[in-house]
């Protein structure tokens, strides 16, 4: 539950959470009904990766072992982007460090935008492995599931004290269907 009880529209958002947890698949749906532009870092750099560009061939053996792309690379890309952009957007799987929300924080600054609200995705550990073993992408394999959610812990749930100190967080239980969740995000955005 949330003590956010009515949140006007939103239109600057990041949905944080660990690996499997829907960020992407609630992220497209959101970005979609609203009409903002829907950044994912995962995508983008399976894109380079498809596109064998001197980026995806660093980014292909880190991605393939459930590690983090180095904050450089992945700072490159969301610039790139967010420069050329005037709308709203969701961001997924952005910022994944400390390093990479502080350096959203001076982007946003200097683009004089800010970060309205973060929607914290929360599922246990086992039922993300049933779904991402469901999945079957290159990196779901259970050795790299099993490591990324350690990357998860270790490296990007720091971000939510960083956000909740901010009174940014809103905490989304990420259980049922997609359509169960993608309700239960509208009704908290309402
Ligand atoms: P991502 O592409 O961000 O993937 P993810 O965290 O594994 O998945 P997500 O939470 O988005 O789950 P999804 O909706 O797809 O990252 C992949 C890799 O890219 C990382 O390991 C890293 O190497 C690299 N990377 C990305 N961003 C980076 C960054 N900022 N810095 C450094 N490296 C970065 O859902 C998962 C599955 O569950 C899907 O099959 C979906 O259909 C299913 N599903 C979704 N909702 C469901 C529901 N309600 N019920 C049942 N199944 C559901």
């Amino acid at each position: 539950m949330t003590d956010h009880p009515i949140l006007p529209e939103k239109s600057r958002l990041l949905f944080l959470g660990p690996p499997g947890a829907g960020k992407g698949t609630q992220a497209e749906l959101l970005a979609s009904r609203r009409s903002l532009l829907h950044l994912s870092t995962g995508e983008l750099l399976r894109a380079e990766v498809s596109a064998g560009s001197d980026l995806g061939l660093q980014a292909q053996e880190i991605m393939a072992r459930g590690e983090l792309v180095s904050d450089d690379l992945v700072l490159a890309i969301v610039r790139q982007r967010l420069e050329h952009h005037k709308g709203g957007w969701v961001l997924d799987g952005f910022p994944r460090t400390l390093t990479q929300a502080e350096a959203l924080d001076s982007l946003l600054e200097q683009l004089g935008q800010q970060i309205e609200l973060v929607l914290l995705l929360e599922l246990d550990d086992s039922a993300l492995l049933q779904r991402l073993l469901g999945r079957g992408r290159d990196d779901d394999t259970e050795e790299v599931i099993l490591n990324r959610l350690e990357v998860y812990r270790e490296r990007t749930s720091p971000l939510v004290a960083h956000y909740r100190q901010r009174g940014l967080l809103i905490p989304v239980e990420a259980t049922g269907t997609v359509e169960t969740i993608a309700d239960r995000i509208e009704g908290l955005l309402r």
